[in-house]
């Protein structure tokens, strides 16, 4: 038996969502306020479908229905025909068949008579996927990490992310757990110099703290992970527990970053490798190396977890946008930013 973690708005939402993704038969094991708000379950499955065998037929790439489809899903489901464009474009961004289906009468749902179904797409995303929520905590010292698989964008993440706390007078300091690697330290040390914020480095035997991180006296600390699934989670969960026990002048908001150029395997293996760490959210990277960047997108959707930055390119001021419905919309329906 497996057990995964399914996030929502609320407990309602989150059991929505869990019987969406694991079928009436799951189990909630227990629940929990996740760190970005809302709820995470841990529900268990039996004869679990696991990494390799997502639930839905999943279409893999990039689709083009036939006239047959389109056919059957309007007569189907009774949508106009503006629909038929939708849901085509929907599967030409790698969208599963059952998703673009909901999504679809979801959008037709909420539509003004009149209204194109292309616009109203953005409202149908804003009522599946969830936004990260980054409110503002004045006299805490959020300690912010970007985790995930080696290579997806974490590094650059942070420094993006990083540029435009500096820009707006936050007062931000960098950390590092990935102390080890040839070139890691220079890396975030120059962007250190960039930023104009001083560097931590933590080796593996250096126990995480407020101190050993340079909390006091910052509003943001930047730490960087190493990419390695065996020792990151288990330190920042260690680290998690000892602040929501004790200090409640630190909060660690962890964000899992997924390269929106990952397999639908690869996204549920990494999901579930970081699933005891209590997430606040997700980045998705790489956008501008796919036009197919649905399949991540309904990924964390199915999940409930809550999307907060979008990254299209290496250019740490222009490549870094915050999430929104409309923004998800066009990743959907165009296969790009905008
Ligand atoms: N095209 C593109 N490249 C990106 C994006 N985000 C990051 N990169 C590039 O991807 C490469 C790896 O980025 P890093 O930030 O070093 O990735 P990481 O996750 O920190 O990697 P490790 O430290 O090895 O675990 C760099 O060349 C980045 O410039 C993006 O959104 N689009
Ligand atoms: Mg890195």
């Amino acid at each position: 038996m497996q057990i995964h973690r399914v996030r929502g708005n609320d407990l309602k939402d989150a059991l929505q969502r869990a019987r969406q993704s694991y079928g009436e038969g799951a189990m909630v094991i227990s629940h929990e306020n996740s760190p970005g708000g809302g709820i995470t379950l841990a529900v268990a499955q039996e004869g679990d479908r696991g990494a390799n065998a997502p639930k839905s037929s999943v279409i893999e790439g990039v689709v083009t229905p036939g006239k047959v489809e389109l056919k059957s899903f309007r007569a189907e489901t009774g949508l106009s025909p503006g629909f038929e464009e939708v849901q085509a474009r929907l599967l030409r961004t790698g969208c599963t068949e059952e998703w673009s289906r909901r999504l679809c009468l979801r959008a037709a749902e909420q539509s003004d008579p009149g209204g194109h179904p292309m616009d109203t797409i953005g409202a149908a995303i804003g009522s599946e996927a969830r936004i990260a929520r980054l409110p503002k905590a004045p006299g805490v010292t959020r300690v912010i990490t970007f985790v995930g698989n080696t290579g997806v964008g974490k590094t650059t993440g942070l420094v993006k992310l990083g540029a435009r706390l500096v820009k707006s007078k936050r007062v931000v300091s960098l950390a590092t757990l990935d102390a080890s690697r040839v070139g890691a330290v220079d890396q975030l040390r120059a962007y250190g110099r960039l930023l104009g914020s001083p560097l931590r480095i933590l080796k593996s035997e250096d126990p995480l703290s407020p101190e050993s991180l340079g909390v006091p006296g910052k509003d943001i600390v930047l730490l960087d992970t190493t990419g390695r699934a065996q020792s990151d989670p288990h330190r920042l969960v260690a680290f998690h527990d000892t602040l929501t026990t004790g200090n409640r002048m630190t909060r660690l908001d962890a964000f899992l970053v997924l390269s929106a150029t990952s397999s639908r395997a690869a996204l549920q293996e990494v999901s579930e490798a970081y699933g005891d760490l209590p997430l606040a959210g997700c980045v998705i990277t790489k956008l501008d190396e796919t036009r197919c960047p649905s399949p991540v997108i309904e990924h964390v959707t199915e999940l409930g977890l809550p999307v907060a930055f979008l990254s299209n390119g290496q250019d740490i001021g222009r490549n870094f946008h915050r999430a929104t419905p409309e923004l998800l919309a066009d990743m959907l329906l165009l296969g790009r930013i905008e």
